[in-house]
């Protein structure tokens, strides 16, 4: 007959004897959820398809352990392919102006110069990604929609896609929330373009609503 104490052990393929006795407390096996849900988004450029035949959706996630699993599961943003970008937006909202929640929004752009690939992208983005899976933006977090970072071999961006354009105090606050979590120096501008003035922009750059 099988004493109390061998009731409670383990053999292992070791054949050593391990103790079964304390069970793992809730805290270590229960996942700690997000305020939202997070869809990541994947950009391929591919020029024989369409800008949104290259937009791939890839996967969901609620939990801190889940993102985190994900994050260090993929490639950092710099070591994508020039062209390439990755989209992280609340799950049901698209990475596209044509979207609804996004058609009356902008977005706070970061330009990176081709030098701050190496030292800034991956670190830029992965603070974004933290401020918005955060909720760092307190009562405007529901203005955000997602974020952006495009792979570009002529600069690298970031960019933070808001649902509104108004009012210009809550967009500016979520501004000057990013350029603080990204210790983005007072002196460098960063400035809050409306995506129907970046949809029919000329050349590089579209019109500023705003700045800070
Ligand atoms: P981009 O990928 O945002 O920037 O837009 P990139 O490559 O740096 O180019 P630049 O023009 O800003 O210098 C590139 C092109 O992708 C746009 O001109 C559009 O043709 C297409 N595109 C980008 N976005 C974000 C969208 C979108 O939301 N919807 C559609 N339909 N096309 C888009």
């Amino acid at each position: 007959m099988a004493s109390e104490q061998d009731k409670d052990s383990v053999n292992s393929d070791d054949g050593q004897e391990h103790d079964n006795d304390h069970e793992l407390s809730p805290e270590l096996l229960i996942k700690h959820p997000l305020q939202n849900t997070w869809t990541l988004w994947f950009y391929k450029n591919d020029k024989t398809k369409s800008w949104t035949a290259n937009l791939r959706e890839i996967i969901s996630f609620n939990t801190v352990e889940d993102f985190w699993a994900l994050y260090n599961h993929i490639e950092l943003a710099s070591r994508l392919g020039a062209g390439c970008d990755y989209s992280l937006f609340k799950e049901g909202i698209k990475p596209m102006w044509e979207d609804d929640r996004n058609k009356k929004g902008g977005r706070w752009l970061i330009n990176l110069d081709k030098k701050q690939r190496g030292s800034c992208l991956d670190n830029f983005w992965l603070e974004v990604v933290l401020c918005l899976i955060g909720e760092s933006f307190e009562g405007e977090s529901v203005m955000v929609n997602g974020a952006v970072v495009n792979v570009r071999t002529k600069g690298d961006k970031l960019a933070m896609w808001l649902c509104e354009t108004k009012p210009q105090e809550s967009i500016v606050k979520i501004g000057q929330k990013i350029k603080n979590r990204l210790g983005i120096e007072e002196k460098v501008i960063i400035g809050y373009e409306v995506h129907s003035d970046t949809m029919i922009k000329h050349g590089s750059t579209a019109k500023i609503r705003y700045t800070v």
